[in-house]
């Protein structure tokens, strides 16, 4: 950009920030401040990323059905304060506020996801209009300003109804129904597609650790087949969203996959890195990107391992358009001499990390974490479904919330995607985690991720520093 049109689009960003309330001060860039070494590519995307369950409340609106999670958050004892997402945000009813702050960060994406239990709130059979009509609203009114939806069909919500829930096969099934079906809705105005978010969270948390919803902690042989039932749901749901696309559709995942740091730069390091990412991923993102489990892992489970029927691992494998990384945190490893040729190196009690207490730093992780999935499986394109922390955040007297700890964690985990990019990996674009604070899971409300400050009480959104900030780097698509 000229320096004049760089003028002009603070006018036009101070104009739309007045037009909506929402007050940022005008984006005016000097001379003295341009752009450094630090440019994304051209048409690289930044948006933000949120879930259903985690912002929209209207639990029981517009013929809702309950979810794992309604039931879940709801039992005693199981979520911090006893928080529910009955009301969360209430996106529900304010998402065209939402869609104003989108666009005064001035994102070019959004992704979002659909409450399953929504649009059917048993899970299959019966259609909840109300439920369709709402995803349609939000998405354009997205569209209407300028925003491209990426539409996650699974984040962890789903339908109680369903008999057995992961731990029955017919719940694939539901799946890829449901995912034809949204398909059929949405796909002349969504065009890329995310089946599910996270399977180690909705997996193993939940049916073998007991920690997320449903809190099962089942023995190791039943919980290595709800894995394979999660992983079997997202290949049957890549094929449906293909099969049933009115037009050309992008599809992916969003996977936390356990990212490898060498703990030196050195050759041995890197490939210790490189195969212990593999291997620590075994039973998800290593073995959707090779059609088939890994040998160690099946003999390491032994009789323990999935029971995997004709056709399973075809639909396993299916290619994807992109594959989607939620980082946030390190592994760091180590060239070994042991059998599996790697260790992962034990945290120091001083290792520094933000306000929830798994959450590590160590920006460089969003660099490996590209640089190892694309090393070894070489997918077409990459793109960063998740990033951001939590932070304590504190309004001041004058109604700011300054959160440089955040701005200092998003500044350094971009620096080193910058590197990637650099290094011509195929990254497309950035989620930032998260547009809103909202409702944290079994932290429920004790932990802020967002970039706007929620009040609960009031359901007032204000931006916080990072907010601003964030503004910057989409403007100038650089790390500034
Ligand atoms: C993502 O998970 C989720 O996709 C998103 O919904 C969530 O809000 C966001 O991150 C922030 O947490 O309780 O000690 O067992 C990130 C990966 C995996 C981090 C599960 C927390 C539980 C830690 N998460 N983990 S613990």
């Amino acid at each position: 950009m000229t320096n004049i049109s760089r003028r002009q689009f603070g006018k036009v960003a101070a104009a739309t920030a007045a037009l909506s309330g929402v007050s940022l001060p005008e984006l005016s860039f000097s001379q003295s401040s341009t752009p450094g070494g630090l440019a994304f590519p051209r048409g690289f995307l930044w948006g933000c990323a949120t879930a259903a369950y985690q912002i929209e409340g209207g639990a029981t609106a517009g013929g809702r059905g309950p979810s794992i999670w309604d039931v879940f958050s709801h039992t005693p004892g199981k979520t911090y304060n006893g928080d529910t997402g009955d009301v969360a945000d209430d996106s529900y009813h304010l998402y065209k506020e939402d869609v104003r702050l989108l666009r005064n960060l001035g994102v070019q994406t959004y992704r979002m996801s659909i409450s399953w239990s929504r649009v059917f709130p048993e899970g299959k059979g019966r259609i909840n209009p109300a439920g369709v009509d709402y995803y349609k609203r939000v998405v354009d009114e997205l569209l209407a300003n300028g925003i491209t939806p990426y539409v996650t069909l699974f984040h962890w919500d789903l339908p109680q109804a369903l008999p057995g829930g992961w731990q029955s096969r017919d719940t694939c099934h539901a799946f890829a129904d449901y995912a034809a079906y949204i398909t059929r809705q949405f796909s002349d105005r969504v065009h890329h597609f995310m089946t599910t978010n996270e399977f180690t969270c909705f997996t193993d948390i939940g049916y073998r650790d007991g920690r997320f919803a449903p809190g099962l902690r089942l023995p190791n042989g039943q919980a290595n087949q709800v894995r394979h039932h999660g992983i079997l749901a997202h290949g049957l749901g890549v094929q449906a969203i293909r099969a049933n696309a009115h037009g050309p559709v992008q599809v992916g995942l969003a996977e936390n996959a356990s990212v490898c740091v060498p703990v030196i730069e050195t050759a041995e390091h890197i490939d210790a890195a490189r195969r212990a990412t593999r291997d620590l991923n075994a039973p998800f993102l290593t073995t959707l990107m090779e059609g088939k489990y890994p040998e160690s892992y099946l003999q390491r489970e032994g009789a323990d391992a999935p029971r995997v029927q004709p056709g399973d691992m075809q639909a396993i494998g299916s290619r994807l358009d992109f594959v989607g990384l939620n980082i946030y945190t390190p592994n760091y490893i180590r060239a070994s001499n042991n059998p599996q040729g790697y260790t992962v190196e034990k945290r120091q009690a001083s290792f520094p990390h933000m306000a929830s207490d798994w959450l590590y730093i160590g920006p460089e992780c969003i660099y490996w974490g590209v640089r190892n999935v694309c090393d070894l499986w070489h997918p077409p394109a990459i793109y960063i479904t998740e990033n951001g922390c939590s932070a304590d955040d504190v309004v001041t007297p004058e109604g700011r919330i300054e959160d440089t700890d955040r701005v200092m964690y998003l500044r350094n985990h971009l620096t080193q995607l910058h590197r990637a990019t650099a290094e011509q990996y195929p990254v497309k674009g950035y989620f930032l985690w998260s547009l809103l604070d909202n409702f944290e899971w079994v932290d429920g409300y004790s932990k802020r991720f967002g970039i706007h400050y929620v009040d609960f009480a009031t359901e007032k959104r204000t931006p916080k520093l990072s907010a601003e900030w964030y503004r910057t780097v989409i403007a100038r698509n650089s790390v500034v």
